[in-house]
């Protein structure tokens, strides 16, 4: 999947709390989680803009999580100890164009964005081992 996304505000220090983009059993479940469902069975990739927790990490930041349905996500601490992997990405209120890129081949998840306008793809994260079942749902949220 490749998404090509701009995300804007008026504020240029405080935005909250991001988007994010799901691949998940059930479609359109509306809720707290960059607003798709808490406890979500499948895969989330999260763009978020606003830093929660007290971790080290430079915010804007893209991060992945799979959930069985069973967890909630930590709002408060971003998901710091639940993410698949991440990393910083300027996304917000540029004046170009912003892509990620999502790929899922033989258990092994890659997330790369391209942030600067110039074409130039950064891997973010790279998960290995990782098993997602077939026919979910991929959607935007
Ligand atoms: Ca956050």
């Amino acid at each position: 999947m490749n998404a090509l996304y701009k995300v804007h505000g008026h504020s240029r220090n405080l935005a909250a709390d991001g988007m994010a983009l799901w691949y998940v059993k059930e479609p359109r479940q509306i809720g707290s989680v960059f607003g798709g469902a808490d406890q979500f069975t499948g895969l989330g990739i999260f763009i978020d803009t606003y830093k929660n927790g007290g971790g080290t990490g430079a915010f804007p930041q893209v991060s992945g999580m799979v959930n069985d349905g069973t967890v909630d996500y930590n709002h408060d601490d971003d998901g710091n100890d639940q993410n698949l992997g991440s990393c910083y990405a300027m996304v917000r209120n540029r004046e170009h164009d912003t892509h990620m890129s999502i790929k899922y081949k033989k258990q092994i998840l890659t997330v790369s964005v391209d942030v600067d306008g110039q074409g130039n793809w950064r891997q973010c994260f790279v998960k290995t081992g990782l098993v997602l079942p077939c026919g979910y749902y991929a959607t935007g949220c």
